[in-house]
């Protein structure tokens, strides 16, 4: 788990993240579609999105991206007491959207990247290892949830 200190840098962070979900959250989705194209094949409602243009004029892009970055923030703000959030996330994504969890650490890192970008002055090196563990909590949980439901993942 975390300590105290490291939950108060990871929402201190999030705190600066949160007046503009969208715009993180859209560049996130951008992001794990560029750097692994293989995730993009997930989505039916992307997979006409060919080049970066189109998808920085996709609403629907930005929608899923501030989906995304809203429930994460969600789940953060339980500093680990996650199991009521978790719990039906990974059932959708287990059985309905059967997302790897390799994909789940795609897009972690990406966010690590997009917040490191975005905040530089709020998210320095004790703030980017505390936000890794936080999200490395957040997978290990959802790989358990996985494991009971019997995906591999
Ligand atoms: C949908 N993903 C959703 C939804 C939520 C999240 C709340 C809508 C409700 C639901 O279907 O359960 C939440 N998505 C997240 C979170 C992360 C995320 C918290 O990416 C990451 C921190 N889901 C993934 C990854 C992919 C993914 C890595 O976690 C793709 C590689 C896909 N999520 C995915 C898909 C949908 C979805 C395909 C359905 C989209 C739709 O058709 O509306």
């Amino acid at each position: 788990g975390l300590t105290d200190q490291e939950w108060q840098k990871v929402l201190d962070t999030w705190g600066k993240v949160e007046p503009d979900l969208p715009a993180h959250g859209q560049e996130v989705i951008i992001r794990l579609f560029q750097n692994h194209p293989e995730t993009q094949d997930k989505f039916d409602k992307f997979k006409n999105l060919k080049s970066v243009d189109e998808m920085r004029n996709s609403e629907e892009i930005k929608k899923h991206g501030t989906t995304v970055l809203t429930a994460l923030g969600k789940i953060l703000k339980q500093k680990g007491n996650h199991e009521a959030e978790l719990k039906p996330l990974a059932q959708s994504h287990a059985n309905k959207h059967k997302i790897p969890v390799k994909y789940l650490e795609f897009i972690c890192e990406i966010i690590v990247g997009v917040m490191a970008e975005h905040q530089a002055a709020a998210f320095g090196p004790d703030s980017q290892a505390a936000m890794r563990k936080a999200l490395e909590l957040f997978r290990n949980d959802m790989a358990s949830k996985y494991k009971e439901l019997g995906f591999q993942g």
